[in-house]
């Protein structure tokens, strides 16, 4: 695993610093003219991301466990290779093993344009090898500055075709869920997770009463989440996906997970960008694919 002194030396760059962060998972530290942001190596996780004057785009729980090798609440997780239970075998992680693994640091740029750009790379392991046994490159470039753009890239690195799922399950600080609404879906079939998997047509923008979970399909590249009590939008700019999550876990369901912290729930919302259900892809040998999202906040 990568210290932070070694990180500091070999990657030390203005407006970077590396960190032993809780439970001894190394934390990026990212300062810049533009914005500030925390990457934790595990799971090459976006913790934290604010432009510079601004209120948090990314949220975090007051409760987040920091726990090696566990998934932590908020953020920018990495979902890889699966979305969701993995298909044959309940013992591997909701979501993917990505997330919670080690990633190595590759390298890390100070652009031109005064944004900061880290490069990490999957650490695979024969533990890893053993829930998902293919040949693959993953790279994830984290790219902070007046927006934060966070790319995935999977090449199939084997002499076989893989089919992949994966997702980059944002959660969002909002000013409440309950008067918080998502654009950008009209009209487009979606599985309703909280009622049996049903498949739906979504009306219009969505709005939030109670637990929901829902998977878009055939999707544009482009959604908005409208906030008036912070009075703003984010909005959510993405490429290589054709299906997007949305998900509030609303009060019970939260409160059951333990990592919300009392009224966590009101104040966050997931815009997945997403590989999953009918959108997941298969990758010939050599193929690369590339999923990507850029988030940005505009007044309302
Ligand atoms: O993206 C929505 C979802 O699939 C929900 O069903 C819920 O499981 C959420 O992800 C969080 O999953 P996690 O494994 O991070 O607790």
């Amino acid at each position: 695993m990568d210290d932070s002194n070694r990180l500091n030396r070999d990657f030390g760059v203005a407006g970077v610093r590396f960190v032993d962060g809780p439970a001894g998972l190394v934390v990026a530290e990212v300062v810049n003219g533009l914005a500030s942001a925390r990457i934790a190596l595990q799971g090459a996780q976006v913790l934290g991301y604010r432009r510079n004057g601004e209120a948090p785009l990314i949220w975090l729980s007051r409760l987040a466990q920091f726990v090696a090798g566990r998934p932590v609440r908020g953020g920018v997780p990495i979902c890889w290779p699966w979305f969701g239970p993995h298909a044959a075998d309940a013992r591997f992680a909701n979501h993917g093993f990505a997330r919670n693994a080690p990633w190595r640091v590759v390298r890390v740029t100070a652009l031109v344009d005064g944004s900061t750009q880290l490069e990490f790379q999957l650490v695979q392991s024969a533990a890893t090898r053993v829930q998902w046994p293919h040949a693959a490159d993953l790279r994830s470039i984290v790219t902070v500055g007046a927006r934060l753009a966070v790319e995935l890239l999977t090449t199939n690195t084997g002499r076989e075709p893989f089919v992949l799922g994966q997702a980059l399950h944002a959660y969002f600080d909002i000013g409440d869920i309950r008067r918080a609404t998502v654009s950008g879906l009209d009209g487009c079939e979606y599985v309703d997770k909280v009622d049996g998997g049903g498949r739906k047509r979504q009306r219009g923008s969505v709005t939030f009463h109670g637990e929901t979970d829902r998977i878009y399909l055939a999707t544009g590249n482009r959604c908005e989440i409208a906030d008036p009590i912070l009075n703003r939008r984010i909005v959510i700019a993405s490429r290589g996906s054709r299906s997007t999550v949305v998900w509030n876990p609303w009060r019970a369901k939260a409160d059951g997970m333990g990592d919300f912290g009392p009224e966590g729930w009101a104040g966050m919302v997931c815009v997945e960008t997403a590989n999953a259900a009918d959108d997941m892809r298969t990758l010939a040998p050599g193929e690369q694919h590339r999923l990507a999202a850029v988030y940005s906040d505009a007044p309302l």
